[in-house]
């Protein structure tokens, strides 16, 4: 069977392949920009074809996995992994086989929260850009920003300013001092993981049960916020750690995958079962929606933040590979399709056709305005560089207006021989083609992912004028968001003489 083969084949189901309050509150929510609270609408709005009313203001539930790659579930081509609950999310909702996030977490995150992209808020990677040997980096790079910025708009802000009780429980990575925590970022009730999958730490600390696994708590603390505000709009942000090392699962799910077969390159049966636990905690989050007739009014996305941990042995790369993200090419750190092509399913009956599939492509930016006009509140006075995809909720064929997607990353992940991860790079896609910039010697990449979504043709040179038109629209985007560009040593080694 093709590597293509393989993904559509295993989907086998038809639908294709797969705490400040009030007077300190309103304070910030004013100098950030955003208008009060309007008032609720309060006049459901039904689709026709579709039996449920849809409530003015629908709570939302937003889970992000961690380090999840784009065929790691069994509904997007795993034969190994298994997955029932986004499954059944999937056959419910709507499917985005080609959604992109950042190459790693923290960038992913700035832009889900703020809806810009990385040179606007200066969030391109987690630490510093200059990461691996220093003889190996023929650049030097901007700093990166570790804390986001406090002049910027939230998801959580804006949907707390249309009324929301906001909560987030999990990976936060966006600043490590008070003011940069979510409680200070629009989040009513926050606890924040860190460390470990056992063992692990929150902020604040809170009493955790002896042998608690991670995954399992934060959804204790997500079911009860949803028991606690099932009598108004809510919005829960469900950052998981799952299934980001360190490999740590719980030991019966560990036993049930050592008696599996292995399947392209899903084969590590610790890393199986923590899949596994993050599937319980969607179907629990459900179960409890599902339990408190809310599902018929709540929004439910999940997604993962960067590509799977796997695919580098293909480019000669001995990484220690987790996972394996064929068809697509290498995976996370790096800014081919493994990297940051990500499942992304979203579920809202009274907008979404059941099993449905939409093949506009997605990307992180874009949840901001998609969750502010399904919430109904108002877009920041900030710039955003995403598009609401509500269109593609309501029309899987709906067109939306956008047709590019923009990248820039102008440092090191580490970049000595035999890493797999990236060089300092900008990418592009418009329509099929995707054009990658190597800024340390202008190499472009020339890709058309609908023919060759595994990325093993370089179409530079033989389409010299296309390649050209995208490296020129890159450039004008990098220039209209003042993106900072790393420099050659060499040149300003010359400049300095
Ligand atoms: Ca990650």
């Amino acid at each position: 069977m093709s590597l293509r083969n393989r993904s559509m084949a295993a989907c086998g189901n038809g639908i294709g392949p797969c705490a400040a309050r009030g007077v300190i509150a309103g304070a910030l929510l004013c100098s950030l920009g955003i208008a009060a609270a309007p008032a609720d609408p309060g006049e459901p709005a039904t689709r026709p074809g579709l039996a449920v009313d849809r409530p003015a203001r629908p709570n939302i539930v937003l889970i992000l996995a961690d380090d999840l790659g784009w065929t790691d579930l069994s509904c997007s081509g795993s034969r190994y992994y298994e997955t029932p609950n986004i499954d059944r999310l999937r056959r419910e909702g709507m499917y985005f086989p080609q959604f992109y996030v950042s190459q790693n977490c923290a960038p992913t995150r700035a832009c889900i929260m703020t809806g810009q992209y990385a040179p606007r808020t200066g969030v391109y990677t987690v630490t510093n850009l200059d990461r691996g040997p220093a003889a190996a980096r023929k650049m030097n790079v901007p700093r990166n920003v570790t804390n986001l910025p406090r002049d910027r708009a939230t998801v959580a802000d804006v949907l707390k300013s249309a009324g929301y009780a906001t909560g987030m429980f999990g990976k936060w990575h966006l600043g490590e001092g008070q003011e940069y925590q979510p409680s200070a970022r629009g989040f009513d009730e926050a606890i924040v993981s860190a460390g470990r999958h056992f063992n692990f730490r929150t902020n604040p600390g809170v009493d955790v049960p002896e042998g608690a696994y991670l995954a399992d708590f934060l959804t204790d603390r997500a079911v009860e916020f949803i028991e606690k505000h099932k009598g108004r709009p809510f919005f829960l942000y469900l950052p998981h750690f799952a299934v980001h090392v360190p490999l740590e699962a719980k030991e019966r799910w560990i036993e049930h995958f050592k008696a599996k077969s292995p399947a392209d390159g899903h084969k590590n049966p610790t890393y199986a079962a923590m899949i596994a636990s993050l599937d319980e905690s969607i179907g629990r989050v459900m179960g409890k929606l599902d339990e408190l007739k809310l599902s018929d009014r709540t929004v439910v996305i999940f997604l993962s933040d960067n590509g799977g941990v796997g695919g580098y042995a293909a480019a000669g790369v001995d990484a220690g590979e987790i996972t394996d993200n064929r068809p697509l090419r290498s995976g996370k750190g790096s800014l081919y399709e493994g990297g940051i092509r990500v499942p992304f399913v979203v579920k809202y009956p009274p907008m979404i056709e059941p099993g449905t599939t939409c093949d506009t492509p997605g990307i992180h930016v874009d949840l901001l305005p998609t969750l502010v006009e399904l919430a109904g509140g108002r877009l920041p006075k900030q710039p955003l560089d995403g598009a609401s995809l509500v269109p593609l909720l309501k029309d899987a064929k709906a067109s939306i207006d956008r047709d590019t997607l923009y990248y820039h990353f102008p440092g090191y992940l580490q970049g000595q021989p035999g890493s797999w991860r990236t060089t300092p790079v900008g990418v592009i896609r418009q329509g099929d083609f995707k054009l990658m910039e190597f800024y340390e010697d202008g190499r472009l990449e020339l890709y058309n992912l609908k023919d060759d979504p595994s990325e093993k043709t370089n179409l530079a040179d033989t389409m010299p004028e296309k390649a050209r038109a995208l490296r020129d629209r890159l450039a004008a985007w990098r220039q209209d968001l003042k993106a900072e560009m790393p420099t050659l040593k060499s040149v300003e080694k010359r400049a300095a003489k």
